[in-house]
């Protein structure tokens, strides 16, 4: 079916309609006329509790001890140990099963580690100073070129999950990262649109894409010289953004001195608009996507982050993915220009450094 004519901005406001996401080549449904469902606008603030700077419990601060027995240095700014229970170990059997493309399995090797970002059991992104963010962008750095030094590697995956909402076990500021042999299902898709795109049309899907974000502004959250975080015109979750860096590059460790820096201040940017949102500390899974690890120039990779956090309405109303979105298509609500907005809206400064939160 050939549509008759262009969707107008106030149609894509309040008719339902479908969003296509070019990176995962998939759609998106969006219903923003139910946003017009009576909604008293009250904001349940759930009971945060506030941490000590070191807790003898926890297994990340300096000097404790871990589940498997080893204990961690008195370290002073970051730290990276071995997954004590990690999900892919690095001697798998060369070992694959094909029963009639039906009953497939390949033995999978890799290696998990977990990043401290600070010895501090209470901080957060939002919360650190830009010299300690600059330290956790140059420890993921050197991560990624170490791994991908490793001949058999072909992906490294590093991500946050952030509140027990997410799943993390521990408050305390961590990431993992996980490298393995294959290209998982996410990097996989991105891969082959990324390259599907460059073949077209001689440009990068995201560069061509930060463009369009930067002269509309409509979705746009906060930006610095060298990194913009966008509400991205197919988002699923509420408030999921797309973090990508303005110079065409893969991996970080491509990244300037200054740029690095400028990741720094983003990530503290953006995750300090999320924490006033609701006025928590705003829970999310968030992942950086590099260039695949194997070796080949990957011209068609630009360095990008996704934020996926689940909160809806409020510190305690959370979007589900269930029902229609299992069987059919994710779907949303509230439209990505909205979100974008309410982030905006917030300001730039932490709620917690306001004077009537002392
Ligand atoms: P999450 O909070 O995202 O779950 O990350 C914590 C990781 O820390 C988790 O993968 C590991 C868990 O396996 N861990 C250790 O390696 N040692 C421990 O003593 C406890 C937890
Ligand atoms: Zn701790």
């Amino acid at each position: 079916m050939t549509a008759a004519r262009v969707l107008s901005p106030s149609e894509l406001q309040q008719v339902a309609h479908r969003r296509f996401n070019p990176l995962k080549r998939e759609w998106v449904l969006v219903s923003p006329h139910r946003t017009e469902r009576p909604w008293l606008g009250k904001v349940e603030k759930s009971a945060t509790s506030s941490q000590p700077a070191y807790d003898a419990g926890c297994y990340l601060c300096p000097g404790n001890s871990r589940a498997g027995g080893a204990r961690n240095p008195q370290y002073p700014t970051t730290f990276v140990f071995d997954n004590d229970y990690p999900a892919l170990l690095p001697d798998a059997p060369d070992a694959s099963l094909d029963e009639l493309g039906l009953l497939v399995a390949e033995a999978e090797a890799g290696i998990c580690r977990v990043v401290c970002f600070s010895p501090r059991h209470d901080l957060t992104i939002p919360r650190m100073a830009l010299a300690e963010l600059r330290a956790v962008v140059d420890v993921w750095a050197e991560q990624y070129q170490s791994l991908a030094a490793i001949p058999w590697i072909q992906h490294i995956q590093i991500f946050e999950n952030r509140g027990a909402l997410m799943g993390a076990s521990n408050p305390h500021p961590h990431c993992q990262i996980w490298a393995n042999a294959h290209m998982p299902n996410e990097a996989e898709r991105e891969q082959a649109s990324l390259q599907a795109y460059q073949g077209g049309r001689h440009s990068c899907l995201l560069c061509d894409y930060l463009k369009l974000e930067l002269k509309l502004e409509e979705r746009l959250v906060c930006q610095n010289d060298a990194f913009a975080a966008v509400v991205p015109y197919w988002a699923v979750w509420p408030f999921e953004t797309l973090l990508l860096s303005k110079r065409h590059l893969g991996a970080m460790h491509d990244l300037s001195r200054g740029e690095r820096d400028l990741l720094g201040d983003i990530l503290k940017q953006l995750t300090t608009r999320y924490d006033n949102l609701f006025e928590v500390p705003f829970p999310y899974s968030m992942g950086f996507h590099q260039r695949p690890a194997d070796r080949q120039p990957h011209p068609e990779w630009h360095l990008h982050a996704h934020y996926y956090p689940p909160l809806l309405r409020s510190a305690t109303v959370q979007k589900f993915m269930v029902g229609y979105e299992m069987f059919a298509m994710p779907q949303r609500d509230i439209t990505a220009e909205a979100a974008a907005a309410r982030l905006r809206a917030v300001g730039p400064a932490h709620y917690l450094d306001r004077s009537s939160n002392p």
